[in-house]
Order: structure tokens, then C-alpha cells, then sequence
């Protein structure tokens, strides 16, 4: 696993196994991501003008990967921003708890693949930028 960090989200490389019948990557929770996996779900059939996120989660941590195709993720800590282009299954984009993020510009045919440190859990959501905004101040 290697990983480039900013102080927002970073990348992380998954392995690749690659012959002439194609490539494979793997990826073990708390090996290849920093966290027991504990759910998986995956975006498709996405309107290249869809914007999903805008929220942040109180504990979730996440690594987001493009399966296919391309999408930007733009992460924000309250403090300021970055955007990242994903487009390579073997690099997923790790995104600890108390981050903003938005999702925009998917390519025709992306599939989005998420690993998620927790089951699905709506009361761990800042779906509002003021509400997280506070939170943070509040930390
Ligand atoms: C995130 C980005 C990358 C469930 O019932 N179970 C689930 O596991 C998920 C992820 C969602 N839902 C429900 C909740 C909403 O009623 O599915 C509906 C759509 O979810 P949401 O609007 O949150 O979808 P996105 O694409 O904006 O955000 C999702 C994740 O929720 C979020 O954690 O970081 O993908």
C-alpha cells in the first residue's frame, strides 16, 4: 500500500496483479484501508450533471474508488479545500470522519465503489455545511 497525504483525504494504491488475461486488486480491511471494513455500496447509473455528497459524518470513514470511469470529489475541513479526479480502480481516496465532501462531473458509465468503517447510519450525517460547520467548533 503506499499513500500520498494531504491534511483533507488521501490516496491510497491498492495492489494490482496483472497477467495476460487481465488485471486484479484486492483490498483487506485493516491492511490496504486503515479500518475494519464494515460495509460496501456502490454508485451507478449516475447523470453525468448529478452532485451527490454535501455532508460529513461524524465518525464514518470512508475509501472511495472509481471502478470505472471518472468522477471529482472535492473535501473540505472548515478550513479549506481540495478536489481530486478519480479514475483508476487501484487508487482509492480515504476520507476520515468531520470531512465535507461533494461529488460531481461523472463520466458516462462511472461506478462509484465505497468502503465504509460503519453500517449505514443516518444520525451520523451533517447533511447541512452550518450544522458542520459547528460541529467542528465544537470538537
Ligand atoms: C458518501 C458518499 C460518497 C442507505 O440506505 N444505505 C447506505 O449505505 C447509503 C450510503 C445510503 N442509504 C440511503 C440514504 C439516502 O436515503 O440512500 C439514499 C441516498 O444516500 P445519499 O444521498 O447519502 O447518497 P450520496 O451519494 O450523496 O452519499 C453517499 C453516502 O451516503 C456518503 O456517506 O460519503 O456517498
Amino acid at each position: 500500500m503506499r499513500t500520498s497525504e494531504t491534511n483533507l483525504a488521501h490516496l491510497i494504491d491498492l495492489p494490482v496483479i496483472s497477467d495476460p488475461r487481465g488485471d486484479l486488486t484486492f483490498v483487506e480491511g485493516e491492511r490496504h484501508v486503515p479500518f475494519r471494513i464494515a460495509r460496501v455500496y456502490y454508485l451507478y447509473n449516475v447523470p453525468v450533471d448529478a452532485e451527490r455528497g454535501g455532508h460529513a459524518h461524524y465518525e464514518l470513514e470512508q475509501v472511495i474508488f472509481a471502478l470505472s470511469g471518472s468522477f471529482r470529489i472535492t473535501v473540505d475541513d472548515g478550513r479549506g479545500r481540495a478536489a481530486y479526479w478519480l479514475r483508476d480502480p487501484r487508487k482509492g481516496l480515504y476520507i476520515r470522519n468531520m470531512i465535507w465532501r461533494e461529488m460531481d462531473s461523472f463520466s458516462q458509465g462511472a461506478v462509484c465503489m465505497v468502503l465504509a468503517s460503519h453500517p449505514y447510519d443516518e444520525g451520523d450525517y451533517l447533511r447541512d455545511y452550518k450544522s458542520f460547520m459547528t460541529a467542528l467548533k465544537a470538537l
